[in-house]
């Protein structure tokens, strides 16, 4: 069963990180049956409403909390539309004359939940603070700056050491791609995570709720009790905002220096496009309020986010129409240029980055930049043959293509093929080096490394190490809109080979 589950670095994606029945020791939970009966609490609630867990359970929770309070969580139910939202009441004594708490409801299964932590001033002028946040935003000319100033905006809201808007790549790794930090603690901007640093159904849970704090990896953890209700089942704990996360996670933290962590999903298009990641190197907790304001905050940045990359979209296919339009002007006037693969491969570069370019016409080839060697060429055309005809082609692994591509692998792992005439088929390929050769990583082999007690896996220079063996033998992946391109490409090429071909036959009669 979940209960019996023991998470190891094998079986990181099958850990149940929302059944692990403890919350953070920074506040309390009660779970109420929806007659506000109280059915479980955490270890802890003695130190919030003076009764052992013993003496609350099976009894209303109007015998033990303000009556405003209670009204106020009735009326928040109300509110809980969907099964994924979260209501808030802040600054709400739990009884008269004790100083103001935040408290969170939501529903897990048919079972409120109720959590609390101590409140703190008010945020101030929330709605005000939003305009403004947003307003910097919208003033950024370009997606760096964009992201460069979510993460600015995050920092000031909230305090943290370090602020990092982490992006997600196809495959599912991640680049630190705009960082703030405070002065002194070096950068992460530009390095990449492999995949399973962020395991599976924790990127699941990201999309459901949108942000969880790590109040201090150290933090002793309060169970929930009882950890098993009558049926057996522990608590779902997806929605909770005190939620004790896993161990070698915390693990992970540690030994990366880091006391404390937030993260806020950033979701576009229904898709985890990727975090802001927060770290601080000693415990912070940022108040709810100000926790919730960042969330709106990541919602908003999210959308704004959608529209640029759309536009941004729309701009790069113009562009690449353009310079398709130069290429067929060009040749048009200069027939011997489609010969020339230092100019073809400068030309179809500037609309798809890639580290090389072969072209095979008529059964002579010609390269530029970083290619495989000639034989392999040779094969790789074989293959390509095997493809659906009259369609662009691309993959991350040529391993997948042809045998013995380690070999080149490190010059080229990935191609996109343009076919540009029917039978026989000529091409022309771009290359891409191996991704483990063109992307950059933080862990410092002149640095001794620490083992904690979940072994060396969990440094950043070893789960290096684990991820070069995730990505050996692949490239950056060619995205859908620059596969959209390569077709216009296609079109342009083709049009000038068969232009080139009627000239050639002309002149020979
Ligand atoms: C969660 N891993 C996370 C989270 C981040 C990362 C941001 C979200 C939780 C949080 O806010 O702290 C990873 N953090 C990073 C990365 C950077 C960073 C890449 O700052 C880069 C700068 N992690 C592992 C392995 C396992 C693992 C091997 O490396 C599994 C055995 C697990 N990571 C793991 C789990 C969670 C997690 C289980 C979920 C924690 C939770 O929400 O309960």
């Amino acid at each position: 069963t979940d209960g019996d589950f023991q998470v190891d670095l094998t079986n990181c994606d099958r850990e149940p990180i929302h059944l692990l029945g403890a919350i953070q020791p920074v506040g309390f939970l009660l779970a109420l049956s929806t007659d506000w009966l109280i059915q479980r609490t955490s270890a802890n609630i003695a130190d919030y409403l003076d009764h052992s867990p013993e003496t609350l359970i099976g009894n209303p929770l109007s015998d033990f909390v303000d009556p405003q309070l209670l009204h106020d969580l009735r009326n928040r139910c109300a509110y809980l539309v969907s099964s994924d939202t979260v209501e808030r009441v802040y600054g709400c004594p739990l009884r008269p004359g004790h100083p103001p708490f935040d408290v969170a409801i939501h529903f897990s299964g048919k079972q409120i939940v109720v959590e609390g932590e101590l409140g703190s001033k008010n945020a101030g002028d929330a709605t005000g603070t939003v305009r403004w946040m947003m307003a910097r935003l919208d003033n950024q000319p370009n997606l760096e700056g964009f992201y460069r100033e979510g993460a600015r905006q995050i920092r000031a809201l909230l305090g943290y050491d370090r602020v990092m808007v982490y992006k997600f790549a196809p495959d599912g790794h991640g680049e630190v791609v705009a960082e703030a930090a405070k002065p002194g603690i070096g950068s992460f901007k530009g390095l990449h995570y492999p995949a399973s640093d962020i395991p599976v159904q924790a990127r699941a849970l990201y999309l459901r709720n949108l942000i969880r704090i790590i109040h201090d990896v150290d933090g002793v953890t309060v169970p929930i009790v009882p950890a098993l209700n009558e049926n057996k089942q522990p608590l779902d704990l997806s929605l909770s905002v005190l939620r004790s996360v896993s161990p070698i996670h915390l693990e992970y933290l540690r030994n990366m220096g880091v006391r404390a962590s937030l993260s806020i999903s950033i979701v576009v298009d229904d898709k985890l496009w990727g975090l802001f990641a927060c770290h601080h190197y000693a415990p912070l907790s940022p108040s709810f309020e100000r926790r919730s304001l960042s969330e709106l905050f990541s919602q908003m940045f999210s959308l704004r986010l959608e529209s640029r990359e759309r536009r941004e979209l729309v701009e790069y296919e113009r562009r690449a129409r353009d310079i398709s339009d130069q290429l067929l002007g060009a040749v048009a006037s200069d027939e011997t240029l489609l010969n020339d693969p230092d100019w073809l491969g400068d030309i179809l570069t500037s609309a798809i980055p890639a580290d090389g370019v072969g072209v095979w016409i008529n059964g002579a080839y010609a390269f530029s930049g970083t290619t495989p060697p000639t034989d392999d060429f040779r094969r790789i055309i074989r293959a390509l043959n095997g493809t659906a005809a009259g369609k662009v082609y691309s993959t991350d692994h040529i391993g997948s293509l042809v045998d013995g591509a380690d070999a080149f692998a490190k010059e080229a792992s990935g191609l996109l093929a343009i076919p540009i005439s029917r039978s026989p088929r000529d091409y022309v390929v771009l290359f891409r080096s191996e991704m483990k050769e063109s992307v950059r990583w933080a862990g410092d082999p002149h640095k001794p490394i620490e083992y904690g007690p979940n072994g060396p896996r969990l440094t950043p220079r070893e789960s290096f190490a684990e991820w070069q063996e995730e990505v050996s033998g692949r490239s950056v992946q060619f995205t859908a809109s620059q596969l959209r391109v390569a077709e216009t490409l296609r079109a342009t090429l083709i049009e000038v080979v068969l232009r080139l071909a009627d000239e050639a036959a002309a002149e020979r009669h």
